[in-house]
């Protein structure tokens, strides 16, 4: 099994270039104006939507930030997210992991979750109201700011497991 799905690998690997469409080789890529003075690893990442900067992430600057983020997901601009959109991870040649079955179930669940109208989308209107959700689970003070820490705090408390 693991040697099939190497060569799988490899096949993939060799295909790669010469599947890359022409035309494609310059993906716009909307290159954030990343500070290089920003910490390396931040769990979550919820800090980069920290525009300004002040070591917390407050609603607006979250909504601008996932705003931003359903624009990137949705590949081919009709405004809504499929599942396939939605977690596409970038085609890195060769090293394209297909999701395990619990990653795969999780993504299905998180889609479901989105998808409040269940018709197979997830809107921009779905997607920030469950970014909303996300940002009020975050706050656990409930100041209308969320940093790494706190976020990290919430997902600690797992609601669903009582
Ligand atoms: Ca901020
Ligand atoms: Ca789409
Ligand atoms: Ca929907």
């Amino acid at each position: 099994m693991p040697r099939l799905s190497l060569l799988a690998t490899a096949v993939l690997m060799l295909a790669g270039p010469a599947l890359a469409a022409p035309g494609d080789t310059a993906a716009p890529q909307p290159a954030p104006t990343a500070p290089s003075d920003r910490p390396a690893r931040v769990d979550g990442g919820v800090m980069r939507y920290d525009t300004n900067k002040d070591g917390a992430v407050t609603i607006e600057e979250w909504k601008t930030g996932q705003q931003a983020r359903f624009k990137r997901l949705d590949a081919n601009g009709d405004g809504k997210l499929t599942k396939d959109e939605l977690f596409a991870r970038t085609p890195a040649v060769g090293n394209s992991v297909l999701p395990t079955d619990r990653q795969a179930s999780q993504q299905s669940g998180y889609f479901l979750l989105l998808d409040t109208d269940k018709d197979g989308v997830v809107t921009l209107t779905e997607f920030m109201a469950g970014a909303d959700r996300n940002f009020t689970r975050c706050d656990l003070d409930k100041n209308g700011r969320i940093d790494t820490a706190e976020c990290r705090q919430a997902l600690q408390r797992k609601p669903a497991e009582r």
